[in-house]
C-alpha cells in the first residue's frame, strides 16, 4: 500500500537551526532552564505537539514508510485459511500450521475502508462502463458501447482509442470469450495506462520543503492542504502554513481552522501580498525549522492572465526566500468537472511547471474517466485523490486501485 508521504532519509541526526530558541514561547524557555535535562534541540512545542485526532485510519495510513510495497490489495482476502488445516489434523497440536501458514498478508484495514469509499464514490462512473460487459458476447457492439461509455466518462479520445486498442489486442492475445474475462483485461489496460501517474510525494529532501498549492475557485485547495497538513503533523513533521490567499477573510480563516486542528503555525497578512506572504512564510519555516512549508493561493481561472502572473510572481517570490523553492507546485482539480480538469492541468503546467496533481471530488461523480485523460494527454503525477470532505477520504493514489474500483 502507497503510504501518504515517503520520507526522505537524512543521514545527519537533524541540522538544528541557530535561530531556533527566540522562537520559543517565553514559558518554555523559563521552564526549560528550571529544568537541568532539557531536551536539547528546539523544537517548538505548539508545532509538534501530536494532533489529538482520530486515531484510527490516518495513524495507520501514515506509519508504514513505503516498507511494505504490498503490490496490490487483491480482490480475494486470503485471510483465515488457518482454521480449516487446524481443524482437520485434529490430533496435531497447534503450533505446527501455524509456522507452515505465512502470517496474513498486512492488508491494513484502513486501506480496505479506503477501497470501498473510492468504489463508491467512482460507482457513477464505473457503472456505465462496466455495464458494458453484462452480456454474453464479445462483439463490434460491445466494443462500441464501451467507447462511448469512456467518452461519457471524459476519458478523451486518445485515452479512449488508446484502451479500446489495448483491449482489443489481450482479447485477441489471451483469447478471452467471457466479457467478464474481457472486463478484467480492460482493468488491466487502464491500470497500465494510469501506472505513470502514481508518485508518492517526498518530503525531507529540503529543509524546509516548499509547496505552493493552485487551482480554480472551489477545486478542494484549502481542504485538501488541510487534510494533508494533518497527516504530516501526525508523522512528526513541523508544518508551517501561509495564507497566501490573501482576497477573502473567510479564505484566511478557513486555513486557520484547519492549523488550529492540526496544532500547526500559520503566515498570514491581513489584505497582504501574496508574494509576500509566501515569502515571509518560507523565512519563517526557514528560521523555526520547519520540515513543510505550505502556501495556500487564491482560485484563479487560467484564463486570467494577470492572476496567473501572480502565480508566477509568488513562484519567483518563493524562489527568492530559498533557493530551489517551490520544491512542488501542486494542481488542485476537482475530478467532477471532467474535461476541463484536463485543461486545466494543461494551463497551469505551462504556466507553472506543475509537480503534482491533487484530483478531489471523485465521489459521486460521472467523470472519474478524467485521469485516463490526464494520463494520456498531460501525465502530472496525481499525489492525491479525494473522495469526500472527511480527513480519510484523502489517499494516495494507486492506478491497480483505481482501476479495479472503477471497474468493480
Ligand atoms: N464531495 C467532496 N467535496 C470536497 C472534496 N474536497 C473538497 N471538497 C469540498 O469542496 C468545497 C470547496 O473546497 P475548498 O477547499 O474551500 O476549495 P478551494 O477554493 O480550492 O480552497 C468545500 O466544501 C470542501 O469541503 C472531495 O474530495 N469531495
Ligand atoms: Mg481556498
Amino acid at each position: 500500500m502507497p503510504a501518504m508521504f515517503s520520507f526522505f532519509k537524512k543521514s545527519a541526526p537533524a541540522p538544528a537551526p541557530a535561530e531556533g530558541p527566540e522562537l520559543l514561547p517565553e514559558g518554555w524557555v523559563v521552564k526549560k532552564s528550571s529544568t537541568p535535562p532539557a531536551p536539547p534541540p528546539p523544537a517548538a512545542p505548539p508545532v509538534v505537539a501530536p494532533a489529538p485526532a482520530p486515531a484510527l485510519p490516518q495513524a495507520a495510513v501514515v506509519t508504514p514508510p513505503a516498507a511494505v510495497p504490498v503490490p496490490t490489495p487483491g480482490p480475494a482476502p486470503v485471510a483465515p485459511p488457518a482454521a480449516a488445516p487446524v481443524m482437520v489434523r485434529a490430533p496435531v497440536p497447534a503450533p505446527a500450521p501455524v509456522a507452515v501458514v505465512p502470517p496474513p498478508a498486512p492488508t491494513p484495514a484502513p486501506r480496505q475502508g479506503w477501497m470501498e469509499r473510492l468504489r463508491a464514490g467512482l460507482r457513477k462512473t464505473g457503472g456505465s462502463i462496466a455495464s458494458v460487459f453484462s452480456g454474453t458476447k464479445i462483439d463490434d457492439q460491445l466494443y462500441e458501447e464501451l467507447e462511448e461509455a469512456l467518452l461519457m466518462a471524459d476519458a478523451g479520445v486518445k485515452a479512449t482509442q488508446f484502451l479500446l486498442d489495448e483491449l482489443k489486442r489481450r482479447v485477441k492475445e489471451t483469447r478471452a470469450t467471457d466479457p467478464q474475462a474481457v472486463r478484467a483485461l480492460l482493468v488491466d489496460a487502464l491500470a497500465e495506462l494510469l501506472a505513470p501517474l502514481e508518485k508518492g510525494l517526498e518530503v525531507g529532501r529540503h529543509t524546509p520543503t516548499v509547496m505552493m498549492v493552485v487551482g480554480v475557485n472551489g477545486a478542494g485547495k484549502t481542504t485538501s492542504i488541510g487534510k494533508l497538513t494533518r497527516h504530516l503533523a501526525e508523522a512528526d513533521q513541523r508544518v508551517l502554513l501561509a495564507a497566501a490567499d490573501t482576497f477573502r477573510a473567510a479564505a484566511r480563516e478557513q486555513l486557520g481552522v484547519w492549523a488550529d486542528r492540526a496544532k500547526v503555525e500559520i503566515i498570514s497578512q491581513e489584505g497582504g501580498d501574496p508574494a509576500a506572504v509566501s515569502f515571509d512564510a518560507v523565512n519563517a519555516g526557514r528560521a523555526r525549522g520547519a520540515d513543510v512549508v505550505i502556501a495556500d493561493t487564491a482560485g484563479r481561472l487560467p484564463t486570467q492572465i494577470h492572476l496567473m502572473e501572480e502565480l508566477k510572481k509568488i513562484k519567483r517570490v518563493i524562489g527568492k526566500a530559498q533557493e530551489g523553492a517551490p520544491h512542488e507546485v501542486l494542481l488542485v482539480v476537482d475530478g467532477n468537472t471532467g474535461q476541463n480538469a484536463l485543461n486545466q492541468v494543461k494551463a497551469f503546467d505551462e504556466a507553472l511547471g506543475l509537480t503534482g496533481l491533487v484530483v478531489t471530488k471523485l465521489d459521486g461523480t460521472a467523470k472519474g474517466g478524467v485521469l485516463a485523460a490526464i494520463a494520456r494527454e498531460r501525465p502530472v503525477p496525481v499525489y492525491f485523490i479525494g473522495v469526500g470532505e472527511k480527513l480519510e477520504d484523502l489517499e494516495t493514489f494507486s492506478a491497480r486501485e483505481f482501476a479495479q474500483a472503477l471497474l468493480a
